[in-house]
């Protein structure tokens, strides 16, 4: 088995930052405040975060903030919901959260939440247990929770539970690894774990190692990357990681790593991208690959943060 290739892969996310005329950055432009939150904490991970220019990056985070009080993915883009997360993670990695002014930021957060207690991504109204787990996440690192109400929102998460234990996107939906982890974190970080039958969902969960040892997201589909974090962060929460081979796993995610030019890619031998590079080494941080910080599998940002 290989290793980490922790300086390719540090040198890989600046450069990605640096190619801003590239096709990639061209088509990304708009989401660029979820790639600062990949890029930067997987270098915080990899313990390298001062090698980025931090009042260069907290200025532009704070120039994509709306009156509103959310954020964009970029300047001169729409606030969302999401956007405003990363940005909160962000600042909160670079211990900043003081800059904020909070009130603002939870104005616009619970300003989201309907009547049968869902979230909105943003004005125009898409509901998606995604944005449940995100509002609760970033007022909970704002230590503004009391802003929504959340036995509502605990209530809506849980008629979003299948008979196999997982949840979707809304009632009814089909069960995705992507939503277990927004569903199981939002239902930790409100200390409501007691609704998740954790043996059920435990094995949904680890029925996705396949022979390769990666995992998929639901039945049938290819494995990828990324459910290292999505699968792997929602079995810690409910304390079954036990029950997948994390050897094989540790192994899959290194042989999708380019050891060449750096960076870590949804499958081996496929192009490589920082969202996939993100989830590859946080995936390798939940399951305790030496030398790297460990990863809070709820709130997604390093422990120590
Ligand atoms: C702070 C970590 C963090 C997350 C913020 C945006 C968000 C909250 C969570 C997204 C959860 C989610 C739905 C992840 C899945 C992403 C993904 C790879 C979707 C691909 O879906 P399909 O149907 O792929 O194309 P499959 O693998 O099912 O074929």
């Amino acid at each position: 088995m290989g290793e980490l290739a922790v300086g390719k892969h540090v040198k890989y996310i600046l450069s990605v930052e640096k190619r801003k005329d590239s096709f990639v950055s061209v088509v990304m432009d708009h989401i660029r405040m979820n790639g600062a939150y990949w890029g930067l904490t997987t270098l915080d991970l990899l313990g390298k975060l001062n090698t980025v220019d931090e009042d260069e990056v907290i200025s532009w985070i704070m120039e994509c903030q709306h009156e509103s009080g959310g954020f964009a993915g970029n300047i001169g883009h729409d606030p969302h919901i999401l956007y405003t997360l990363s940005a909160v993670q962000v600042l909160a990695l670079f211990n900043k959260l003081d800059i904020l002014d909070v009130d603002q930021i939870a104005t616009y957060v619970s300003g989201l939440q309907n009547e049968d207690g869902s979230f909105s991504g943003d004005m125009w109204g898409e509901v998606d247990t995604r944005f449940s787990y995100i509002a609760i996440c970033c007022l909970s690192i704002l230590r503004r929770l009391d802003e929504i109400n959340v036995e509502k929102a605990v209530n809506y998460i849980v008629s979003c539970k299948n008979l196999d234990g997982g949840f979707g996107c809304t009632p009814g939906g089909e069960s995705h690894a992507g939503q277990i982890f927004c569903c199981v974190a939002a239902l930790a970080i409100t200390g409501s774990l007691h609704h998740v039958d954790k043996d059920r969902l435990g094995w949904w969960l680890c029925e996705r190692q396949i022979k390769s040892g990666g995992l998929n997201g639901r039945p049938e589909k290819l494995p990828d990357v990324c459910y290292s974090w999505w699968v792997l962060s929602s079995l810690i929460m409910i304390d079954r990681v036990r029950w997948i081979d994390k050897e094989q796993l540790v192994k899959f995610i290194l042989d999708c790593q380019d050891v060449e030019n750096g960076g870590i890619s949804d499958r081996p031998e496929d192009a490589v991208d920082v969202f996939h590079t993100y989830f590859g080494v946080a995936g390798l941080s939940l399951l305790e690959y030496p030398g790297l910080k460990a990863i809070d599998p709820a709130y997604a940002v390093p422990v120590d943060v």
